[in-house]
């Protein structure tokens, strides 16, 4: 239903109605959720919103500007305040045109003369308008809307300004015989008496709407008895806001902290479900391009590094410094380059040494007696967040950005970076993850893909293809799937020293493809001196 039917609903309707004040969008929107089907867009308080006095200070396009935003933020009819209407005929008819164009239902016009004062500053000073002139504004008024139903109320200053009934009475016949379509009587007494005399006299010839600030003692059931249309709670909602404002800004500038005020006001949140953010979040899912799934990282860096020795005494080995930088640091910075920044690290060994900023970290606390799969399920279960592709790599292995590039670059659920230097590995007879895939490493890797078919460190020389050099990418779309099996591995009896590559052969055997990429070299596993000093001229 148009706002305009909607408020001729309201002026007609048999019981008593009431429009709440609003000077802004959140206002308006408030006044809307507490349950009023109507809003007045007073001038004192559209006025003073914009700390400017109730004299036509501020223009009727500022006002119209406002009005706009209003008008947006609700679904009920507003009422403007349109004092004198800000000139003659010819000022009312632009007026109302340019209020339909904005969702404006309706205006109220008094029988003043432009610049108006508002009616509780030395009303009986004010002077009022000539009849037949402020008869002229309605007519054209009235010619000038579009819409059948926009409706034009007129307001009667005339107790205001120190007349009595009759000229009351004879004022509101001619606005009503001039086409207005409801009369606003109003009165600056602590009682309704005047206006309940208007409304006996009247008598019911056109909706009669009055606005009690000065005698808001009366029970609100006079009003109803008496018939009127509608009551105008008229600036209630910017006095509470002033008062809050005021005790508030006290407070803080007194107290030059938040801690007291923070409970008495509304939480952030709150302004954001006023300003409506959620329909904006669904609207950027629906428009926008969908950005690349992002990603994060899953460090695991739990064990102490006894091969260091001396060098882990006091921090545990991703906390050993390469050229002036913890080893994490080098790991971050990795990771940072290719576009991820959320990072998450497994502690263990003295977990309070591991403190670089802008990390969040998981503890380990059974690190001494656990291994890499514990790890990851600690580092699994402290972020449930499913919505991006995971990283899974070690604290003690540096490696350069193109490492992670080569992994972005696959679709696959599961993917691992196999490194085809493994014979350095081997002569060197050191502890490796190495596995053997669907095809060796050749030419023909690059235009077919590859599959991991076992990882273990204990493979068989003819059927190496390659070193794990511990990074995983796991899908956002696996990601449950992942958790699931690492949760049940981990939870097997005898699983607390597993390492990371019977996870990998798990997958395989549930049935999973997982991704290789193979490449050359462009990381390092610190697990001596010697690979610290390594490490040294990589980093
Ligand atoms: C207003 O709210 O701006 C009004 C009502 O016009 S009054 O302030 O009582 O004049
Ligand atoms: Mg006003």
């Amino acid at each position: 239903m148009k706002k305009t039917t909607r408020f001729r609903q309201l002026l007609a309707s048999p019981e008593l109605e009431f429009l709440i004040e609003a000077h802004n969008g959140i206002s308006a929107r408030i006044g809307e959720e507490a349950g009023f089907r109507g809003i007045w867009a007073g001038g004192l308080c559209m006025s003073a919103q914009y700390g400017v006095r109730d004299s036509n200070e501020a223009s009727w396009t500022q006002v119209l500007e406002m009005l706009e935003f209003m008008a947006d933020a609700t679904s009920i009819p507003i009422l403007l305040d349109g004092d004198t209407g800000y000139g003659n005929f010819n000022n009312v008819r632009r007026l109302v045109r340019k209020l339909e164009q904005r969702g404006i239902a309706a205006v109220c016009i008094e029988d003043k003369l432009y610049p108006k004062t508002n009616s509780f500053i030395d009303g009986d000073k004010q002077q009022l308008a000539d009849v037949d002139e402020f008869c002229s504004r309605i007519k054209a008024g009235k010619d000038a809307q579009a819409d059948d139903e926009f409706a034009i109320i007129t307001r009667v200053e005339a107790f205001i300004a120190g007349w009595g009934l009759d000229e009351a009475l004879r004022r509101a016949e001619a606005y009503h015989a001039a086409g207005s379509d409801g009369i606003l009587i109003h009165s600056a007494l602590a009682s309704a008496s005047e206006v309940l005399a208007f409304q006996r006299e009247w008598a019911g010839r056109s909706p009669v709407v009055i606005v009690p600030t000065k005698y808001h003692a009366t029970p609100t059931d006079v009003f109803r008895e008496a018939g009127f249309s509608i009551a105008i709670w008229a600036n209630q909602l910017l006095r509470a806001a002033v008062v809050a404002m005021q005790e508030t800004a006290r407070t803080i500038q007194r107290e030059q902290n938040l801690r007291s005020v923070e409970d008495r006001i509304a939480p952030v949140k709150e302004l954001f479900r006023l300003q409506g953010a959620s329909e904006l979040q669904e609207a950027e899912e629906r428009y926008l391009p969908k950005r690349q799934a992002r990603s994060r990282a899953l460090i695991l860096a739990a064990s102490r590094g006894s091969a260091l020795g001396e060098l882990t005494e006091h921090r545990p080995k991703t906390m050993v410094k390469i050229r002036g930088r913890p080893l994490l640091s080098h790991i971050v910075s990795a990771y940072n380059a290719a576009g991820i920044k959320r990072i998450n690290v497994v502690r263990g060994y003295l977990p309070e040494a591991i403190d670089l900023p802008a990390i969040s970290y998981a503890d380990n606390a059974d690190y001494a007696d656990t291994s890499e799969l514990v790890s990851l399920a600690c580092g699994l279960g402290s972020d449930p967040d499913d919505s991006m592709d995971l990283y899974v790599s070690y604290g003690d292995v540096i490696f350069k950005r193109y490492i992670l590039d080569a992994l972005a670059e696959t679709e696959d659920d599961f993917a691992i970076v196999v490194d085809t230097e493994w014979h350095e590995s081997v002569n060197r007879g050191r502890a490796a993850d190495y596995v053997s895939c669907t095809q060796p490493h050749s030419r023909r890797a690059f235009y077919q893909q590859t599959f991991l078919e076992r990882a273990a460190e204990d493979l068989p020389e003819n059927s190496i293809h390659g070193e794990w050099m511990g990074f995983m990418k796991i899908s956002a779309a696996a990601l449950p799937r992942f958790r699931g099996m690492v949760a049940t591995l981990a939870a097997e009896p005898g699983s607390r020293k597993a390492k990371l590559h019977e996870l990998l052969t798990a997958l395989v055997r549930n049935g999973e493809q997982v991704r290789v990429i193979y490449t050359t070299g462009h990381w390092l596993d610190i697990d001596s001196l010697e690979d610290v000093v390594a490490a040294g001229s990589f980093a």
